[in-house]
This record gives C-alpha cells, sequence and structure tokens, in this order.
C-alpha cells in the first residue's frame, strides 16, 4: 500500500530517473546506443528496484503514465546526447506488458518522438518474448505499427519463453536479447554457450541482429565475438549511468 501511494505522488515529485547502460559494437569500441532504465528514489523507502514497483504500477494500470515518462524523457535525453556527439545515438526502451496492451501507445510514441525532435530510427523498444507470445496475432500488428513508424523492435529477455526462432519470422523485429541467464555461465556451462551459439546463427539466418546482455567477464565477450554477436552490453562495459556520465562516456568514445 505504501509503495503504491507513493507511485500515485513520484511522478508529481519528480522522484523518477532514468539510468541508461551502454550498447556496444561487438569490437566493444564502439557505442550504438543505451538502455534507459528506471529508478525510483522515494524520500523514506529510499531507492525502489524496478523489480518491486514495475509489477505493482502494472497491476494498478499507474504503469501508462510512468511509461509515458519513460518514453518522454529517454527520446529528449538521446536527442542531446545526438546534438553533442554529432552522430545518431539510439535509446531502449523497456515496454511492459500493460503498456503494451493499450492501443494508444502507438500515439505516445509518436508524440514522444514529436516533441523530443528524436529520429524514429534512433528509438528502440524492448518487448520481452512473453509479451508478444500472450497474443501473437495483435503483437504482430503492434509490431508492424512500430516498424511502419521507423523505430526499432528489439525482442527482450530471448530464450526464457516459448517461442522458438522459426516464429519470429512472422514477426518484424529488428534484433533479440539473449537473456542474462544464458550469458552468465559462459564458459563454464556447455549447453549455455551451444544455445547461444545456436541463437545467433538462426537471427542471423533470418536477417535478425543479436544483443547479448549481462556481459561480465573477458571470457564471455571473447565467446560472443567469435561468434559474431552483433552487440554486447554488460558490467563489463559499463553500469546502468546517468544521462549526464553516459554522455561522458559518449565524448571519450567520438
Ligand atoms: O535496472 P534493473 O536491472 O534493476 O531492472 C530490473 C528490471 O526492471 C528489468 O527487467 C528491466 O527490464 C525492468 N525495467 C527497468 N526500467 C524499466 C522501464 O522503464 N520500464 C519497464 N517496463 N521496465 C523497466
Ligand atoms: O530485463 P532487462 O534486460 O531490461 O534488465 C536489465 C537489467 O540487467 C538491469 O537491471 C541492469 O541493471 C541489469 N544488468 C545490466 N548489465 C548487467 C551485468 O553485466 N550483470 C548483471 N548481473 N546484471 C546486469
Ligand atoms: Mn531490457
Ligand atoms: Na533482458
Amino acid at each position: 500500500l505504501t509503495i503504491e501511494n507513493g507511485l500515485r505522488r513520484a511522478l508529481e515529485r519528480n522522484e523518477f530517473t532514468l539510468l541508461y547502460q551502454a550498447k556496444l559494437d561487438l569490437t566493444g569500441q564502439y557505442i550504438i546506443g543505451a538502455e534507459a532504465l528506471i529508478r525510483w528514489q522515494h524520500a523514506e523507502l529510499g531507492m525502489v528496484s524496478p523489480q518491486e514497483f514495475i509489477p505493482i504500477a502494472e497491476e494498478t494500470g499507474l504503469i501508462i503514465q510512468i511509461g509515458e515518462w519513460v518514453l518522454k524523457q529517454a527520446c529528449r535525453d538521446a536527442y542531446a546526447w545526438q546534438e553533442i556527439a554529432g552522430r545518431p545515438i539510439r535509446v531502449g526502451v523497456n515496454i511492459s506488458a500493460r503498456q503494451f496492451r493499450e492501443d494508444s501507445l502507438h500515439k505516445v510514441i509518436l508524440d514522444a518522438l514529436d516533441e523530443s525532435g528524436l529520429t524514429p530510427d534512433c528509438l528502440e523498444l524492448e518487448i520481452t518474448e512473453s509479451m508478444i507470445m500472450q497474443n501473437a496475432e495483435r503483437a504482430s500488428q503492434m509490431l508492424q505499427h512500430f516498424r511502419n513508424l521507423g523505430t526499432h523492435v528489439l525482442i527482450d529477455d530471448f530464450g526464457t519463453g516459448y517461442s522458438s526462432l522459426g516464429y519470429l519470422k512472422h514477426f518484424p523485429i529488428d534484433s533479440l536479447k539473449i537473456d542474462r541467464s544464458f550469458v552468465r555461465d559462459i564458459p563454464q556451462d556447455a549447453d549455455d554457450m551451444a544455445i547461444t551459439q545456436a541463437i545467433i546463427a538462426m537471427a542471423h539466418s533470418l536477417k535478425v541482429k543479436v544483443v547479448a546482455e549481462g556481459v561480465e567477464t573477458q571470457a564471455q565477450l571473447e565467446f560472443l565475438r567469435t561468434k559474431g554477436c552483433d552487440q554486447l552490453q554488460g558490467y563489463i562495459f559499463s553500469r546502468p549511468l546517468s544521462a549526464e556520465a553516459f554522455l561522458g562516456m559518449l565524448r571519450f568514445d567520438t
């Protein structure tokens, strides 16, 4: 109840912030963009993890307003970065299941792009595998709308749900993100390595790019590089940073 009441006021009180975690190309030298990750700083509760408050925001429907704020803020930040960096920087935004079920999401995305001036291909919508599998027909339509807007679509937490790679050819997606659980035990777990390698190979044959998240060690990095993983994200490169700190990383990079 405390969290629910707090969430209702958090937007007015400016208690949310976005952190950004860099996504790099396979050389690990070039920053392609960043994933936006929300944080809530509550006066009494302290820092509340999204794992705690996103489910409550989903149940209460508050996720609709929070999600709109995230989209708008992320687009504004990405526009500012590319003005300073002098090149396109893509921002990834996590879309929740409840948000994805609203037909108004399409308009919210359009407004966020319009208001910020960000070009659509610099916005990447991160949608989980389980969300598209819940109602495949509608999901396919929604993803086609996003594609028509010119935004990128990424399937998040890939490998944890039920979809086969073959099934994915029916969805207009640009990339998929191999779930952290498969990356974690490389190079000790031969099965995880085989799965990761197979996901990359089959995604590429469908002309879908692959992102690996949770990259923490040199051994994981080298394995993913050898297998041709297109983009990398993880603590080995950067923790989630404030918008300003991420900009600092971009300046150093370019
Ligand atoms: O940043 P962290 O690893 O603590 O994120 C925990 C979970 O919260 C992840 O599953 C992540 O996808 C989710 N999350 C982070 N930011 C957002 C957001 O802005 N919107 C939604 N819907 N989920 C988010
Ligand atoms: O579900 P989603 O992929 O959106 O969640 C991203 C979450 O993963 C964030 O909470 C982020 O803080 C976390 N994360 C990012 N990089 C790493 C990493 O290298 N190792 C671990 N353990 N967690 C990470
Ligand atoms: Mn994500
Ligand atoms: Na993920």
